[in-house]
């Protein structure tokens, strides 16, 4: 049965992107979004003291109707604690993630909203590797990959890239499940829960242009063991 959709919450965890930020901002409104929708966005600036939180006023000032929501945390404290802070926030019946950079591209909305608009969904990742990913380095490449594979073992899951930022959820269903991220480890917490409650993750391919450290990566290698952590202690514990 299609599900009864109307409002769309994009949750931008950003910290320090004062290169990328506008143009983001500016992309995600213009972004085409399937008939009868709206949007929202709340964009959760982590404590950035390189000017995003100057340039995140500026462009919630002029966003015009669409509703920009800009919540500043005094100190920076990680990735997942910006979004657990955004899906607070979130009054949409879709919530989707939406990195403080241009690697992704909001013009791949409509396809990652039609299984959910279908009611063939509750959860829907962007496949990179579906697509075409361009400039991934070859550890990140080779991580993902195992990564997903593992994922795959441990939760008897098909996925082809879970370590994807594009995560689109009904606003239901990551309400409901309780997240104790802080930094990067949102994503492995959240496919863990999703799959263990039984929970099809969808995939749909999305284009990708990777950024490099110098451009303002922020992940690290020692991401990469916590997400590994994070993954095996939620085959274990809820
Ligand atoms: N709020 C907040 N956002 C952060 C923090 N660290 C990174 N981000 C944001 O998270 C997004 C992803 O960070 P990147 O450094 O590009 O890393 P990535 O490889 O794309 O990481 P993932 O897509 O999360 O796997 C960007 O929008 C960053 O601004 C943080 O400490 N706080
Ligand atoms: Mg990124």
């Amino acid at each position: 049965m299609a599900a009864d959709v109307k409002l769309v919450s994009v949750i931008i965890p950003a910290y320090n992107e004062r290169s990328d930020i506008e143009e983001v901002l500016r992309r995600v409104l213009d972004a085409p979004l399937p008939r009868g929708l709206s949007r929202e966005v709340i964009v959760v600036d982590d404590g950035s003291n390189d000017g995003t939180s100057e340039i995140l006023e500026k462009c919630a000032a002029g966003a015009g109707r669409t509703v920009v929501r800009v919540h500043h945390s005094v100190l920076n404290f990680g990735k997942g604690t910006a979004i657990r802070i955004g899906i607070r926030q979130a009054r949409g019946e879709v919530i989707i993630i939406q990195d403080g950079d241009l690697e992704y591209d909001p013009n791949d909305y409509p396809r990652l909203l039609a299984p959910i608009l279908a009611g063939e969904a509750d959860v829907v990742y962007g496949s990179r590797f579906l697509g075409d990913p361009k400039g991934m380095q070859l550890p990140n490449l080779v991580f993902n990959r195992s990564f997903t594979a593992l994922t795959n073992v441990l939760f008897t899951s098909h996925l082809t890239d879970e370590a994807t930022a594009y995560k689109v959820f009904r606003a239901e269903v990551l309400k409901g499940i309780p997240l104790a991220c802080t930094r990067f480890e949102f994503c492995p917490e959240v496919t863990a829960k999703v799959l263990k409650r039984g929970i099809r993750i969808h995939e749909v391919p999305i284009s990708y242009t990777a950024r490099t450290t110098r451009q303002g990566k922020k992940i690290k290698w020692t991401d990469a063991i916590s997400a590994v952590a994070t993954i095996l202690k939620y085959r274990v514990v809820d």
